[in-house]
């Protein structure tokens, strides 16, 4: 094909719900995108109905696709995550006919290792390979998506144009940066993900507190989303869940009530949860939701239960506006301590996997377009841009006296919670992480003390005990019954 047909400034790949709203969305910001689709009658289907009159243009195979592109060619795939996306790479090398300096984006979820192999097999063939996380939906790659690239940095200066284009704007900051080497960008888009499952779950542990605990209606409900979503909570999911409340099925009831408690998930909060365990970073939060969400899907067995297992009915006596200000406050505490393990876990991640991560410009990033949006994140961008070095969120003074000021409601709303019988995974794996990591001294003395006495897995003593039967910074074993011998274990930390 002759090089007047490269009229291409970026391809996509990919037509279902999130390629055709982002391809609507760049032709929207002037650039002209050209279309492919496995199942390609899919094409003709777009060009003719919601792509028809706009710059857009249609490929029936990879190899018209790549020759319709300008040259470095700037493509990306949003197919499902998994073997889809290597065919794609193999296709574009073998049949497509791309070129080195030629740049591939997979803008779908795919996991982190997947972006770290596929960035180093493609740089070893001169193809700059980028990753990124894209979230907001339908509606966000439509209008404007939190966008978080990560991979071949070489290809930044030359994608930076399309995806900042297209993606959210916060206060006139593009919701996309570079976030660092290899798969980075789709390890941030992970971690969003499990922040998005963390705050998910917490908005429904306060919805089960008012509805079981209160008795209220889902329009007294609603209202009380409506209100805070004025405050502190403003954000994209309280605002939805407002809605939601307020959603009645055509017989006037709330449809709501008529959805199966039983909870589906993709996978992405269980990777974040994964990798936290595998780095040893107390991310229990976004760990608790995902059990959360395994606990629910447990209907039928939980059916059983219920009739078997006995516990307390809740009884609520006092003032229920206070109380609702407390749950306010038990929501927003535990957002903070959530937001503040998923930075550390990034943080070790960075440190781990060698990324320099820039902590304010994710914090930025997640501000607009996708779906954990809140002012909130505003708070935390300027956290990190008055202290990028920042070691931890908590740290900072704004965070410091919010989660002060909020603990006596979120206690209290704990502590009823396990009165009255009513499940608060998050709330309290929140409040028990907070008070753990502001203790000094933690039992795990006496854990040690076990693991020695059982394993001879050997402590270390606490420097002002050391002396020459027990000294500092050494791995001590004590023959704690007068039976075991003076062997130890061999000590390492898995
Ligand atoms: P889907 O995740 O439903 O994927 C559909 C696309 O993948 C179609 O183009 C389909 O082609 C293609 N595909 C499949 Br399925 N199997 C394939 C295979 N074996 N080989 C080649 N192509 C294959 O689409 P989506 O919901 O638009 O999401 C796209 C990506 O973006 C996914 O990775 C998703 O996780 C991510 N994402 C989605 C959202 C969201 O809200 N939906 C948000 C953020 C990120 P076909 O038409 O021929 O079947």
């Amino acid at each position: 094909m002759s090089s007047e047909t490269a009229v291409g400034d970026f391809g996509l790949i990919g037509l279902a719900v999130m390629g055709q709203n982002l391809i609507l969305n760049a032709a929207d910001h002037g650039f002209t995108v050209v279309a492919f689709n496995r199942t390609v009658s899919k094409v003709d289907r777009f060009l003719e109905n919601e792509a028809k009159g706009k710059s857009i243009v249609g490929a029936h195979s990879i190899k018209e696709f790549c020759s319709k592109l300008k040259k470095p060619r700037r493509m990306m795939m949003l197919v499902m995550a998994g073997k889809p996306v290597d065919d794609f790479i193999e296709l574009l090398l073998n049949e497509g006919g791309i070129e080195e300096g030629d740049i591939i984006i997979d803008g779908g979820n795919s996991h982190y290792p997947d972006t770290n192999r596929r960035t180093q097999y493609l740089a070893a063939k001169g193809i700059r390979f980028v990753g990124t996380g894209v979230s907001g939906g339908e509606e966000g790659a439509r209008y404007g998506p939190s966008i978080m690239p990560g991979g071949n940095a070489e290809a930044w200066p030359y994608i930076k144009d399309v995806l900042q284009g297209i993606s959210a704007k916060s206060d006139g900051e593009a919701c996309c940066q570079w976030v660092g080497d290899e798969g980075a960008g789709h390890y941030v888009k992970m971690v969003h993900n499990g922040i998005e499952y963390g705050d998910m779950q917490l908005i429904c542990e306060a919805y089960d507190i008012m509805k079981r605990g209160l008795g209220l209606s889902n329009k007294e409900m609603g209202d009380i989303f409506s209100q805070w979503n004025k405050g502190v909570l403003d954000s994209f999911l309280i605002e939805i869940t407002r809605d939601i409340l307020y959603f009645n099925d055509e017989d006037g009831s709330p449809l709501l009530e008529k959805i199966m408690d039983s909870a589906g998930q993709k996978g992405t909060g269980k990777w974040t949860a994964i990798n936290a365990l595998d780095l040893g970073m107390p991310v229990t939060l976004i760990g608790e939701s995902v059990f959360s969400r395994c606990l629910s899907s447990l209907k039928q067995e939980r059916g059983r239960a219920s009739k078997l297992l006995s516990g307390p009915t809740p009884n609520f006596t006092g003032d229920k506006q206070k109380f609702i200000d407390d749950l306010e406050q038990a929501l927003y505490a535990s957002k903070i301590i959530s937001y503040a393990q998923g930075f550390m876990l990034m943080q070790n991640a960075a440190k781990e996997y060698k990324w320099k991560l820039n902590k304010p410009e994710i914090a930025l990033m997640w501000r607009g377009g996708c779906i954990i949006r809140s002012v909130f994140l505003k708070d935390i961008t300027t956290a990190y841009r008055n202290n990028p070095e920042l070691e931890n969120l908590l740290f900072d003074d704004f965070f410091n006296k919010a989660i002060h000021n909020a603990q006596e409601g979120w206690r209290n709303v704990v502590a009823k919670g396990a009165l009255w019988g009513l499940p608060t995974p998050c709330f309290s794996t929140a409040l028990s992480f907070y008070d753990g990591y502001r203790a000094e001294n933690l039992p795990a003395n006496l854990l040690q003390a076990q693991r020695d006495y059982f394993g001879a897995h050997t402590f270390k003593i606490k420097p002002e005990f050391a002396n020459e039967k027990y000294p500092e910074g050494k791995d001590i074993h004590v023959n704690w019954t007068g039976r075991g011998g003076n062997v130890s274990a061999s000590t390492y930390n898995a």
